[in-house]
């Protein structure tokens, strides 16, 4: 295994050069088309020398690049003594034996970066065996078309290749040792993410649960830190968080959620790759209210709320209200920015999560929807429910107090949640004078998010 030639391409430290190609209908930030690619370099500890962009109808079938764009890649690779070319596009094996035969460079494509950069992120057990899955899955199908000829590349070239004539035989021998270890990976991820399942039902159970989730950088992980005991990694890199973490979120009151940070999103992101994560995200597909952070100063903000909606979809995490918070408004020069923000997502709320700004109003919104929505009504109890009263008192707003003979009757603003913890404890009580059970569709018609404030319909996604 250890002798996979692909899957020992790192990217840290070589000279690079990044290669986009332009199609028509494709998203690409028109002001820096390199931006995120950059950065996804960078973060990988690659340095990058040059950049190469071109605009085509359709890729070419061999090269992806027109031909005479492969001479100028080569020709810039030599002058700028790069080691490393870097595609924004997603090549097949064929087109990179191709491009690598021509340019004699190393090529690698935005998911094999990705993956380099996943690998050398994942700190957790559960994250190395999810990397090591999407790593043999995507990479091992390259692996044949590559082999015969990577000893002719320059620089970088992993130790081993070139020596080692890797012929039909060790390929077939290697074929079959990369399927078993993959069964063997998918069977311990397995019995991982049913434990991973078994807890999230119950913490489910046992508390209201907020997912934060976000592009990569926009500031989970400071969120998370801020308003919980912390302890989330937090950097300005790509993909500086690949596992979850869930902390106590104290919203006052005796008040609390439990809140999950995870992996941030990316556009173009490989199926294989979410579907590889989907152990990492068990929290927050099953989560009780998602929390959308965008990073409001980036120019291609819509664009990632797009990926994370779509993201979303694609987990099935789509049942659960949302709120968008617009973080990073610290670094929004003008007013004018978030207005427009807000015009557009009338729903959202704008935050820092780096000075704390708006945070209150965010754990506000976050409140009313672990109560399910605010009622005013009047709650009679017997006056021997020392506990009940004392809930009463500590955990919802009490407007009135009466005492008529053995009983008390508190008129309070309380929420859905407040009823069905109540319920749960088997307290006997009545609201406005009834059966908690006959009154409860009527004050709360559709638990358990009354409140629910999904993405507005105007909003194209
Ligand atoms: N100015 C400013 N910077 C922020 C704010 N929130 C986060 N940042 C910075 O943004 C960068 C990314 O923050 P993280 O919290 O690591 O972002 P993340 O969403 O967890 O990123 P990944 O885990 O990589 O997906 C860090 O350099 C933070 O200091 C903010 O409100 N204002
Ligand atoms: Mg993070």
């Amino acid at each position: 295994m250890s002798q996979l030639p692909r899957e020992q391409l790192k990217v840290a430290a070589e000279r690079a050069i990044l290669v986009k190609v332009i199609l028509p209908g494709v998203y690409f930030d028109e002001h820096d088309p390199f931006r995120e690619l950059q950065a996804l370099a960078e973060t990988a500890g690659a340095r990058v020398v040059g950049q190469l962009i071109q605009r085509r109808r359709k890729p070419r079938g061999r090269t992806y690049l027109g031909k005479g764009k492969v001479e100028e890649l080569t020709q810039l690779a030599e002058m700028t003594e790069a080691t490393l070319i870097i595609f924004d596009n997603d090549l097949s094996p064929a087109q990179i034996r191709e491009l690598e035969e021509a340019t004699s460079r190393k090529i690698i494509d935005r998911s094999e970066l990705i993956l380099d950069i996943f690998a050398n992120r994942a700190t957790t057990h559960m994250a190395k065996i999810q990397v090591e899955i999407a790593q043999l899955e995507y990479t091992y199908p390259r692996l044949r078309a590559m082999w015969d000829h990577l000893g002719q590349i320059v620089g970088g070239a992993p130790v081993g290749i070139g020596t080692r004539g890797p012929g039909e035989q060790q390929i077939e021998i290697d074929r079959r040792l990369v399927q078993r270890r993959l069964r063997l990976l998918k069977s311990e991820l397995n019995d991982l993410q049913d434990r991973k399942f078994r807890e999230v039902q119950q913490r489910n159970l046992d508390h209201y649960t907020v997912g934060l989730v976000g592009y990569t950088n926009a500031g989970k992980s400071t969120f998370f830190n801020q308003v919980t005991a912390g302890g989330a990694f937090s950097h300005d890199k790509l993909f500086a968080t690949l596992s979850t973490r869930i902390e106590r979120w104290e919203l006052g009151g005796g008040n609390h959620v439990m809140l999950s940070d995870t992996v941030g999103f990316i556009h173009n992101l490989p199926h294989h790759l979410i579907a590889s994560f989907r152990s990492t995200l068990e929290e927050t597909v099953h989560a009780q209210l998602l929390i959308i952070l965008i990073d409001a100063a980036d120019p291609n903000a819509e664009m990632h709320l797009r990926t994370v909606v779509s993201t979303l979809d694609e987990i099935g995490a789509v049942d659960q209200p949302r709120i968008i918070a617009l973080n990073k408004i610290d670094l929004l020069e003008r007013n004018t920015d978030v207005m427009l923000w807000l015009n557009r997502h009338p729903e959202s709320v704008p935050i820092s999560a780096a000075s704390g700004q708006g945070i209150e109003e965010l754990s506000q919104r976050v409140f009313g929807h672990l109560l399910g929505g605010v009622r005013e009504v009047v709650v009679s109890i017997p006056l021997t429910d020392g506990k009940t009263l004392d809930f009463l008192e500590k955990r919802t707003e009490v407007l009135d107090r009466q005492y008529p003979t053995g009983k008390a009757e508190l008129r309070v603003r309380m929420g859905r949640r407040h009823v069905d913890l109540l319920l749960a404890r088997g307290a006997q009580f009545t609201l406005d004078g009834m059966p908690p059970m006959d009154v409860i569709t009527k004050l709360w018609p559709n638990p358990p998010s009354v409140e629910t404030q999904r993405t507005p319909p105007h909003a194209e996604y």
